[in-house]
């Protein structure tokens, strides 16, 4: 077998970008020849971009690799570049944060007023203890004090780590402990599903087997009795008392920005490491390029919990440090009601909407008639982040969000790499659906083969990128040989023994093929690529053969153990709103998506068996956990579900199996 990886999916629909916004676009296609030119000198014009304290004498150290430096020498203050500039050029009343609660409360927040904020929360953390290089814990739910907590964490140099609202005790212990947090920011609670759900116990419980915590500070969301300890303190009583004045100290370029645990399916979470010149460089530029944000007039809506990457890059340092005006949201899509998006699209007169596949495919389980309820004619381009967005969840989102009219962007990236790498320009790319399409101008990806040869058009592989980037991570906090081991030892340098000399290559752990244009295409992890009779499928592209038929909403396939053939494609597909799948007709729809999967694909494609069931496992970001339908599959015992955002879906996979099972030809 000379494949690295099967190229079974051929998608030849095309949009080219709306006349309007390609006149007025930020960045053209010039950019792409401009970095070209000289990578170096264009993230240095981008860099320029921001206020510095301090001029950096090198662009990039990289004497040291895979240990990256940017922007060397130079100094700043990441608060200062998303607040105070802002409020010192006049745009103080711009409204910064429109947010709404999950129970329809709202608040508006300015720029001044986020910017006071964060002074305050400054100076009561500095009042706390906390100094330059102290780890702060951050775990709340989506309330602006999130941001307002990042934000002062940075103002003062410590280093946030922020946890999702959802996790455990056990996994808030793991990270607090790793990271020796001196502080913890939580709240009472937040709104989900309709009710508060609490937060504080769960912080009583992970602190209490955390000697470093010294201090707990508390928000008040919700309102409901916590128990109270000597190192509890609440946020209105500490940081809403303190000095609204607080100067911004610039720090070097390279100083800690922020920890962030991956959601990894392994047993020890990695920290991410963050830095701060190079980190708000990209974030900052991608915002502007690849949402073509315009500060004066667009409404952003970034739908990412705080807690993922996407939360940090595109609701906190991009959009702020652009000096954007952007809604925040505290719930859940279908609450009240399963209209809440387009409910607030509307209201907010949001122009740029960035959410996930798995949102978009949920809302194609609802139906069309949900978003056709509202008025989305404000909205003018639209983006997607997290998974590949399968062809026709794409045509999906522009047909019934997009009006038959908006650019999509599907901007592929990782916790990893800090800030988009691959995506269309929305001024400028022909999207096809289904693709990320190129790098971005500055970003040098490629798709090689087992043996690191870059793969020719046509042809699938591993996705790796071979030059540094302005916010890559540095490290894994406190363990640079699983940093090297993880990233840099599968190709290049790092896989024959280094050297500085050599060229390093980053392995970003995807599948990726290029088309006959050569344009990307994600495929999906490649620890969930399935090997059959030799051949190695990705999950994608039959995932995206799956939801290409009329009753398909959303669809996993695993891999799992076969006496024929290795492994055999075992699927789960959700059905759409309006299909039928009881009884007779669930068994005919059975037969019918076996055999469209063969036809879109070949017969080597054909899942052995298909079940129709009510729900996916995912993580908070919306990630399929194959991991866990593996285990189903191959009727093992589930394996570590502290991940999962809501366990009991197992059980309705489960207990939907026996009726939806399909047998062998
Ligand atoms: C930003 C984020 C990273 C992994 C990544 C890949 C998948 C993200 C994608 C995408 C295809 C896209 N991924 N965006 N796959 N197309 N547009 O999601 O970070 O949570 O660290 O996950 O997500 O597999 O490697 P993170």
């Amino acid at each position: 077998m000379s494949e690295a990886l099967a190229n079974l999916l051929n998608e030849t629909r095309q949009f080219p970008p709306p006349a309007e916004l390609a006149a007025n676009a930020n960045v053209t296609a010039d950019a792409y020849d401009e970095a070209a030119a000289d990578r170096l000198a264009f993230w240095e014009r981008q860099a320029g971009r921001l206020a510095w304290a301090k001029q950096w004498e090198q662009v990039l150290d990289w004497s040291k690799p895979p240990f990256a430096k940017w922007f060397v020498g130079g100094q700043l203050n990441v608060a200062y570049n998303c607040l105070d500039r802002h409020v010192e050029a006049g745009r103080g009343d711009k409204v910064a944060i429109h947010w709404e609660g999950e129970p329809g409360d709202t608040r508006t927040i300015t720029y001044a007023e986020l910017h006071r904020l964060t002074c305050q929360a400054a100076n009561a953390l500095t009042a706390l203890g906390v100094k330059a290089g102290d780890r702060v814990a951050i775990y709340l739910p989506m309330v602006p004090e999130a941001a307002v907590a990042m934000l002062a964490c940075a103002r003062i140099g410590a280093t946030h780590s922020v946890v999702f609202g959802g996790f455990s005790a056990d996994a808030l212990t793991n990270r607090i402990q790793d990271a020796t947090a001196k502080v913890v920011i939580t709240a009472d609670g937040g709104y989900r599903r309709g009710k508060p759900s609490a937060l504080k116990p769960t912080v009583d419980e992970a602190v209490a087997n955390c000697p470093s915590v010294e201090h707990v500070l508390v928000v008040r969301r919700t309102g409901e009795e916590v128990a109270w300890s000597a190192k509890d303190h609440w946020w209105h009583e500490t940081v809403e008392t303190a000095s609204t004045e607080h100067a911004a100290q610039p720090f070097d370029a390279e100083h800690p920005l922020f920890i962030l645990y991956t959601s990894g399916t392994t047993a020890r979470p990695k920290g991410i490491l963050h830095t701060t010149g190079g980190y708000l460089t990209q974030t900052s530029y991608t915002t502007h390029a690849v949402f073509d944000l315009k500060p004066e007039t667009d409404v952003y809506w970034c739908t990412a919990d705080i807690g993922w990457v996407t939360g940090h890059s595109y609701i906190v340092y991009g959009p702020l440090s652009n000096g954007a005006t952007q809604v925040m949201y505290e719930g859940t899509p279908d609450t009240p009601h399963k209209g809440r998006f387009w409910e607030i699209v509307d209201k907010y007169q949001v122009t740029i909407l960035y959410t996930a596949p798995t949102l978009i495919r949920t809302m194609m389980k609802w139906g069309e008639d949900i978003p056709a309820g509202f008025d989305l004619s404000s909205l003018r381009l639209l983006g997607s982040v997290g998974e590949p967005i399968n062809p026709e969840a794409w045509i999906w989102y522009r047909q019934h969000v997009g009006g038959g009219r908006l650019p999509i962007v599907d901007t592929w990236w990782q916790t990893e790499t800090g800030a988009v790498m691959i995506s269309p320009l929305p001024g400028v790319t022909e999207a096809k659906p289904g693709s990320a399409m190129t790098p971005l101008p500055g970003v040098v990806a490629d798709v090689v083969d087992d043996q690191g040869q870059s793969v020719p058009n046509g042809g699938g592989g591993y996705l790796v990128l071979r030059e540094p980037w302005p916010s890559m991570l540095r490290t894994i906090w406190g363990d640079d040989n699983r940093f090297i081991e993880t990233y840099w030892s599968r190709f290049g340098a790092g896989a024959s023994g280094g050297g500085s000399g050599a060229d390093w290559i980053y392995f970003a752990g995807d599948g990726a093929k290029k088309d006959d244009d050569g344009h990307i295409w994600l495929l999906g992890r490649v620890d969930d690529v399935m090997l059959v009779s030799g051949h190695n499928i990705s999950t994608t592209e039959v995932e995206s053969a799956l939801v290409s038929h009329p009753s398909v909403a959303e669809a996993a396939v695993v891999g799992a153990t076969d006496p024929t053939t290795g492994q055999a494609i075992v699927a789960f597909a959700i059905p759409r709103g309006s299909a039928d799948t009881a009884g007779a007709a669930g068994e005919q729809l059975i037969a019918d998506l076996r055999n469209h999967v063969a036809k879109t694909l070949g017969p080597i494609a054909k899942p052995r068996q298909i079940m129709l069931v009510p729900e996916l496992p995912k993580t908070r970001s919306g990630k399929i956990m194959r991991r866990l339908l593996r285990d189903v599959a191959e009727n093992r015992s589930l394996g570590d579900v502290t991940t999962l955002q809501d366990s009991s879906v197992m059980d309705l996979i489960a207990s939907g199996m026996s009726g939806g099972k399909s047998d062998e030809d």
